[in-house]
């Protein structure tokens, strides 16, 4: 659907590229992901599991289908950036880093534990495949556009990836970001919005409402997509023709929902801040067996 002069929205379509086996291994990953989000958010009781819940199926199609890096040098210059700019989400990070083989799953027992390499926000103090340390909202997209425009200028193929929550759009230095990105012309940059429409105290469109925000985008300079973010074939087809448009930059939003796969926690604004107790989380391994 055209919008007019300053960006086009266009509208999903599914992924030839992914077979029925693709989607059944891709399913059983995000299933095994949700499984350690829950049980490092018990352990640690901490704060988040809806936020991290929310954004598995994407992280688990950008870490496993389209990102480029080298396992064996996580830092190697020509490498695919990616940026969790809502990183109080980072139990998701962390879990899909360690099932890609970025580092061993033990070191997942040690979130948010004393002298433990895991934060409580993405940190990227020794810990491989994590580029930036986020947590303060509304710098993750700034960052991007930083390491896109050098990108460019050095004239690198690399692609920059930032995941933004809807509520952290809240944020002017978002739109601050937004506004640079089209100026710059950064068609190597991907923003990906995680719209549960969920925030930490109420519902974005009570907060803070950012309708018509796909046009917002736009209107911005943005070429912009907008999926359902657990549909992995959808999420596969958008991540996979970005740039939409050549001299723009790209964005994908992705209508999801907090708490995703454990029915209890499903669009409950409360799991934003609550962990699990011994026997919420075994129901929640319950839904999630393997
Ligand atoms: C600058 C800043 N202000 C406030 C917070 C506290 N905070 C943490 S998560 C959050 C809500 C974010 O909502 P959203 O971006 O929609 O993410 P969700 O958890 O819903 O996925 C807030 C306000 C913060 N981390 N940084």
């Amino acid at each position: 659907m055209d919008i007019g002069a300053q960006g086009d929205l266009i509208m999903n379509s599914d992924s030839e590229n992914l077979t029925a086996p693709d989607v059944q291994t891709l399913e059983s990953r995000a299933r095994q992901i949700r499984r350690l989000v829950v049980q490092m958010n018990a352990a640690a009781r901490s704060s988040h599991v809806g936020s991290a819940l929310s954004i598995v199926d994407l992280l688990v199609v950008l870490y496993f289908r389209i990102l480029r890096f080298d396992l064996e040098n996580p830092r190697a210059g020509d490498r695919d950036r990616f940026i969790l700019s809502k990183g109080h989400g980072c139990t998701a990070l962390y879990a899909t880093l360690a099932e890609r083989g970025f580092f061993s799953k033990d070191i997942l027992d040690t979130y948010y534990q004393d002298g433990g390499l895991l934060a409580g926000h993405a940190d990227n103090h020794n810990v491989p495949g994590i580029e930036v340390a986020t947590g303060s909202l509304g710098h993750g997209l700034s960052i991007g556009v930083g390491m896109a425009l050098a990108g460019k200028h050095d004239q690198k193929n690399y692609r920059v990836f930032v995941l933004l929550g809807d509520g952290e759009c809240d944020e002017g230095s978002v739109w601050e970001a937004t506004m640079s990105a089209s100026h710059f012309k950064l068609d190597n940059l991907i923003t990906i919005v995680d719209f549960n429409k969920l925030q930490a105290m109420g519902r974005v469109e009570e907060v803070m409402n950012l309708e018509p925000f796909a046009e917002k985008w736009c209107s911005f300079g943005w070429s912009v997509r907008e999926i359902d973010g657990h549909d992995f074939r959808q999420i596969e087809d958008a991540l996979t023709k970005v740039p939409f448009e050549s001299a723009k930059p790209s964005l994908i939003l992705a209508h999801t929902v907090k708490g995703k796969g454990v029915s209890y926690m499903e669009d409950q604004l409360s799991w934003h801040y609550k962990s699990p107790n011994e026997r919420e989380l075994a129901l929640a391994l319950e839904e999630l067996e393997l």
